[in-house]
């Protein structure tokens, strides 16, 4: 299984989405750190919402084979940088949670990721499961 890491603005699922990637119980410690868990990486949003962390998401993502930008797709503004996936020499997948909610717009997730410099992105609901069997198999994970 690939090293994952996780990257995604304040509440924007990435806990939740590590509970179900990982088919176990989660609980992020909460320190201004990144959280291991098992082959997940988890980032503080901090570390996404001010460019001064950026290094610090460069060195962890060093360990990592994929990253997971994590974009809501409730939110109607991203603070994910312009371009920021070509600064990680890695693949990058953009995860749009949320879609089941009514506010929820994937198109509009879609064009901030793809600001991001994103290509591959998997819309999924972590409340009713959609979309997850098809993100486990980009992934690698049975
Ligand atoms: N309806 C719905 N709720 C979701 C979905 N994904 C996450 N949530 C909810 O959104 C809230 C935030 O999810 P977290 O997994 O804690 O988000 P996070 O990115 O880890 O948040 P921080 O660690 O605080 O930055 C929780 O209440 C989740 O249950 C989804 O796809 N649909
Ligand atoms: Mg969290």
């Amino acid at each position: 299984m690939p090293r994952i890491m996780l990257i995604g603005e304040w509440r924007s699922g990435k806990s939740t989405l590590i509970r179900h990637l990982s088919r176990s119980d989660y609980r992020p410690r909460k320190v201004f750190a990144v959280d291991h868990h098992g082959d997940f990486m988890n980032t503080p949003s901090e570390f996404l919402e001010n460019r001064r962390w950026y290094p610090a998401l460069i060195t962890a993502s060093a360990h990592c084979d994929t990253l997971i930008f994590v974009q809501d797709a409730t939110r109607t503004t991203c603070q994910i940088a312009p371009s920021l996936a070509a600064m990680f020499n890695r693949r990058v997948v953009g995860v749009i949670t949320k879609i089941d909610l009514p506010e929820a717009s994937v198109q509009r997730a879609e064009r901030f990721l793809r600001n991001a410099g994103v290509r591959e992105m998997y819309p999924v609901s972590l409340s009713t499961g959609t979309g997850l069997d098809v993100l486990r198999e980009a992934l690698g994970i049975s």
